[in-house]
């Protein structure tokens, strides 16, 4: 390995990336994994993955720069969910535990920044670079495979044999060449069949990609609508993201490194007590999510969200607050309120 790339991969081990390999621009290999997947409408609402430009884009990393000759792919971990136990009184709820602490969209860009102006200073000058964290138009995983980063599990997951899955991914496109690093091209999941077996909506399909339109990441996170009604039982107490693929995961169990101090939680609780946050207004909500994952959601998501889990709960005391949650002014939040009590009042009977 050259001065330069090693000076480089330290530099990002001391920013927080716990790892970092580099990638060529060329297309990525599984390309046609994502037009068919877009074909199927596998996507949903996520329009923006489908549009002509984003397509382009995603085919070929040199149409985003054109000068790019290296592609320097990171990764940051975040703690396992098991890092985090016992609950508190009150129906509680899950976040998927990247998003229990602050927003990695907020935090990795000024570390992405930081690690460009270090490989300026290295070869002293300006290098021409595009950088991105998850918002960017690349196939994120495929790129960081190739990196050597992991290899792709059945539950879509890219999984480091050390780190496991729990970790986001950035990129960097430079005109700098860099050697590229070794793909891992072993598939390390064998017989195992658990992820599969741990979804709760059964949305893993067996060509390693998902039906998004059922996966609770995407029905927390992305569905801006109704929760279709045959989802919600299925979608247990998670109010934002979901873990369960990977918490199911054995390669999580073993994983060697500490997460990112940036994405704990700051109350230290990882669940949160469902009812009280029924009571959120437009101000407590942005006062309270500023900074973290969770606002994108709105006020209206998250407590559609909370809504669902407490139906799921039959949880008695949680039908004065869904009954004062029936006056609120968006009709998205009184149905699935609705919905909940419902599910409530039915267990009851
Ligand atoms: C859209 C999206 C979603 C959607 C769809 C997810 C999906 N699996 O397709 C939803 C909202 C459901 C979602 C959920 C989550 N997401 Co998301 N998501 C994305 C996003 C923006 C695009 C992914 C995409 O294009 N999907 C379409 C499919 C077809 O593409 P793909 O998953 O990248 O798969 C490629 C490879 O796997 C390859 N492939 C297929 N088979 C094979 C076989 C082999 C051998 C190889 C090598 C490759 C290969 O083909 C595909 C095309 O190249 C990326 C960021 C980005 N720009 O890439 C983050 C990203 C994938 N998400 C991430 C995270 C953290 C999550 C969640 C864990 C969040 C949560 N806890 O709720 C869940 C995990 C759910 C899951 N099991 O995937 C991380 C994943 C990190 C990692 N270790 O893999 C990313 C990379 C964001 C980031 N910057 O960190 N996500
Ligand atoms: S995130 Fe949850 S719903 Fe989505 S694939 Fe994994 S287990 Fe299934
Ligand atoms: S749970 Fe098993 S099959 Fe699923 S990703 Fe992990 S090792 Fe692979």
């Amino acid at each position: 390995m050259t001065d330069l790339k090693q000076n480089i991969l330290n530099e990002a081990h001391r920013l927080g990336f716990a790892l970092a390999g580099v990638t060529t621009p060329d297309p990525p290999q599984h390309l046609s994994t994502f037009q068919h997947w877009l074909a199927q409408n596998h996507h949903g609402q996520m329009a923006y993955l489908a549009s002509e430009r984003s397509r382009l884009r995603r085919a070929d990393p040199k149409q985003i720069l054109p000068e790019c000759k290296s592609i320097l792919v990171l990764a940051t971990p975040y703690d396992s969910p098991l890092r985090y136990s016992g609950e508190g009184p009150g129906v509680r709820g899950q976040i998927a535990s990247y998003a229990l602490g602050h927003d990695y969209h907020d935090i990795l860009p000024s570390r992405l920044k930081a690690l460009v102006a270090f490989i300026e200073k290295q070869v002293g000058g300006p290098v021409a670079n595009r950088y991105y964290t998850d918002t960017g138009p690349l196939l994120e995983r495929d790129l960081a495979q190739r990196a050597g980063l992991g290899w792709i599990g059945k539950n879509t997951m890219l999984i480091h044999p050390r780190v496991g899955s729990y970790f986001l991914l950035a990129e960097i496109l430079l005109d700098l060449v860099l050697e590229p690093d070794t793909p891992l091209t072993t598939d390390h999941c064998g017989t195992c069949t658990r992820c599969i077996q741990a979804c709760p909506t059964n949305c893993i399909l067996p060509n390693r990609t998902l039906d998004a339109r059922r996966c609770i990441s995407y029905l927390t996170i992305e569905l801006k609508d109704d929760i279709p009604l045959d989802l919600r039982p299925l979608m247990q107490d998670w109010i934002f993201g979901c873990d369960a693929c990977q918490q199911a995961c054995p390669w999580n169990r073993f994983a060697a490194l500490e997460g990112d101090a940036s994405f704990r939680p700051p109350s230290g609780s990882a669940t949160p007590n469902l009812i009280p946050l029924l009571a959120l207004t437009p101000e407590s909500f942005n006062q309270q999510f500023k900074h973290s994952p969770l606002k994108r959601t709105k006020r209206r998501g998250l407590i559609r969200n909370i809504s669902v889990a407490l139906g799921n709960s039959a949880d008695e005391s949680a039908l004065p607050a869904l009954d004062e949650t029936l006056n609120d002014p968006d009709p998205l939040i009184r149905q699935h309120a609705y919905w909940a009590r419902e599910q409530i009042v039915k267990r009851k009977t």
